[in-house]
Formats: structure tokens, C-alpha cells, sequence
């Protein structure tokens, strides 16, 4: 990864997001491409048979989930040094992988992701969290790519009320006029936004995938009150 620019925590804070262009090393693109191209090959457990929110839309909106463990050089990534120094910009010095997947947008469909913050799908109070979103792929408003809507965390940190849509497949935060900010960044940047900043993403329309990455940490490991365990992973980098 590039050297975090000195005011990347500043701005996340102000805007709840900060974007960092083309922040990947080249080899770390291809680890990401070729992990990603290994789970496509598979085949699909898209609802991941009750474990996880029914959120996949088969080819359309493909989640290819918690694979670090059975692909060394993800895992490496995603656990890393460099990792390390960019999420403790953001949730402090004690950084914990809390879930990671890919997001594939299969081309020329017609599935979005609606508004929404992150934290609206964990289910019980925790403290807000980090999401990295990568461009595994160049990112445009007609392949899929992350808008946010700016928010200060230092003056918001709310969670609005969710609602499962059925046709989407998805929890639904905000359904107002704002447009949003348009994330377009070219393959390798990140998105950093926290799990209180909403955000959605546009349909593919084009006629080749958008892969994205989205790897998510916690300043905490993120316990569930109903069984005392971490939910998902609680990796402490
Ligand atoms: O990659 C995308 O299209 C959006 C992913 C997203 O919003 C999420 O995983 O929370």
C-alpha cells in the first residue's frame, strides 16, 4: 500500500468517507483479482444457507464471503502490516477484522444496493466500525460504483431505522432525493467509510463485472450480546 496521507483521518471524520486512489501496490491488485476469480469459479453459496443476511442476487449481486483462512495470500493482505496502518487511522490502535468479502456485480444487470449503513445489518449496539472497499476493477457510475452520502462523525454517529426490501433483497436506510457522492475510482483505490455513513452502489450496466473487496474492522471485537461470541471474525491485526 501507498504512504496514508497525513489528513485521510481528518477527513474521514469530517465527511464520514475518505477515498485514496489507486492505493494498492500492483501485486496487491492481482492478489485480490486472482482471489476473487478463484471464488467465481466455485460454485455459488449465495445465501450462505442461514448464516449470513439473504442478500445475493445470484449473478447479478454475487457475495463471496470469509475466504482469508483458505487463500494465504488474501489472508495475508487482509491481516497485514499495511492494513494495519491505514485502519488504525481510523478505529484507533487496536484494529480487529471484523468480515470480509467480495461484491461482484455481474455485467449488464439491473441490481444496485440500496442506501444504507452498515452497521443497520449488525443487529445490536457496538461502537461504529471501519469499512475498506477496494476497487478490484476501474469504478463508474454505469459499472456499479459506491456513492456515499457525507456525514460528520464527530457531530452523527446514529443509526437510522432499516427496512428489508424484499424485492432487492436488501435493508433500505434512506430513501430521500440526495443523490450522493459518486466514489469513481480507478482499480486499486479504496473507499474507507464508516459502518454509520450511508452508502449504496449503482447496477452494472456495462458488459464486464465490477469486483469489489470490502473488508470491515472494529476497534473491539463486535461481541453479540445473545451468544457472548464475536460476530463473524474478531482478528485483532
Ligand atoms: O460493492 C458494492 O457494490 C457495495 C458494497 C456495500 O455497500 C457493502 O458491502 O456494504
Amino acid at each position: 500500500m501507498k504512504t496514508i496521507p497525513e489528513s485521510a483521518g481528518g477527513e474521514y471524520r469530517a465527511n464520514g468517507y475518505v477515498v485514496l486512489p489507486e492505493f494498492l501496490e500492483p501485486g496487491e491488485l492481482t492478489i485480490l483479482r486472482e482471489a476473487c476469480d478463484t471464488l467465481l469459479s466455485e460454485p455459488p453459496d449465495d445465501d450462505g444457507r442461514g448464516r449470513f443476511h439473504d442478500i445475493g442476487r445470484g449473478h447479478d449481486r454475487r457475495f463471496l464471503r470469509h475466504r482469508h483462512e483458505d487463500l494465504p495470500e488474501l489472508g495475508a493482505f487482509v491481516l497485514g502490516a499495511d492494513m494495519k496502518r491505514l485502519t488504525t487511522t481510523f478505529v484507533g490502535e487496536t484494529p480487529h477484522l471484523f468480515n470480509e468479502q467480495f461484491v461482484v456485480k455481474g455485467p449488464k444487470t439491473g441490481a444496485s444496493f440500496a442506501w444504507h449503513q452498515d452497521s443497520g445489518y449488525v443487529g445490536f449496539d457496538h461502537a461504529p466500525y471501519v469499512t475498506i472497499w477496494i476497487a478490484v476493477d476501474d469504478t463508474t457510475i454505469e459499472n456499479g460504483a459506491v456513492f456515499v452520502l457525507p456525514r460528520n462523525l464527530d457531530e452523527d454517529q446514529s443509526i437510522t431505522p432499516h427496512e428489508w426490501d424484499e424485492a432487492g433483497k436488501e435493508l433500505v436506510g434512506y430513501d430521500g432525493d440526495d443523490p450522493g457522492v459518486p466514489a469513481v475510482v480507478p482499480a486499486g483505490s479504496v473507499v474507507a467509510f464508516s459502518s454509520v455513513t450511508l452508502h449504496r452502489s449503482s447496477a452494472n450496466r456495462t458488459d464486464r463485472p465490477r469486483r469489489g473487496y470490502v473488508a470491515q474492522y472494529s476497534g473491539a471485537p463486535l461481541i453479540d450480546p445473545e451468544t457472548g461470541e464475536p460476530k463473524t471474525f474478531a482478528k485483532r491485526l
